[in-house]
């Protein structure tokens, strides 16, 4: 919305900031850090301990897209790792995004990603995808190629960056590019 108001010597026009809710789910194989993600995204905090999800958790955090003079307050939710779609149906249901993360200390993660993105695509519509290659920090145990990454998400015409949960490295910047996706802009480069 726009309200201009005339001062007498000029006209001054104040345009409104949009807000929206935006629902994005985190996909991906058991342990590849989702819940980790979430956490260092919403709390900036990190934790060792290897917690399965059970059940649903959602979490909000308002991000401020200050070039688009617009406010998104992003749900995050996050489940399990299987993917039994009966059961996560309802889970991806209404999601305007999806994030899909691997695990770049194992292969089988990454040639997960496309089974995720089909069983999201196959309820929530052509929603955009950002692929995640998480677990950054741990250069000697990665088995997973950048280039597979990139190649993997060229696919689904999505970006991907390589995270660490545990460090915060390109965490921020994979959840502002879901953000602005679900806006219909095109995401900041890493
Ligand atoms: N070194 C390192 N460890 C991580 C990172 N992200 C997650 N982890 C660890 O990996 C394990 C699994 O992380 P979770 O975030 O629980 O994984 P998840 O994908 O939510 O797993 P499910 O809920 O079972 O599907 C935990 O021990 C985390 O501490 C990371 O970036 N680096
Ligand atoms: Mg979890």
């Amino acid at each position: 919305m726009t309200d201009c108001f005339f001062t007498g010597v000029r006209i001054i026009c104040v345009v409104a900031q949009q807000e929206y809710n935006k629902k994005v789910c985190l996909l991906g194989d058991p342990g590849v850090g989702k819940t980790s993600l979430i956490r260092r995204f919403v709390e900036d905090g990190f934790s060792d301990k290897y917690i399965h999800t059970i059940g649903t958790k959602v979490s909000k955090k308002i991000v401020e897209f200050s070039d688009l003079n617009t406010r998104v307050s992003l749900l995050t939710w996050d489940i399990v790792g299987q993917k039994s779609i009966g059961l996560l149906e309802s889970y991806f249901k209404g999601a305007a995004g999806a994030l899909v993360v691997c695990d770049v200390t194992r292969d089988d993660t990454l040639s997960s990603v496309d089974d995720w993105v089909k069983n999201v695509r196959k309820v929530a519509g052509d929603v955009p995808i950002v692929v995640i290659a998480n677990k950054s920090d741990l250069l000697e145990n990665a088995v997973v190629d950048p280039q597979m990454v990139a190649i993997a998400a060229r696919r689904y015409g999505a970006p991907y960056y390589m995270t660490s949960a545990k460090t915060g490295t390109n965490v921020e910047l994979a959840f502002n590019a879901i953000g602005r996706m679900t806006l219909g802009e095109p995401p900041l480069s890493a």
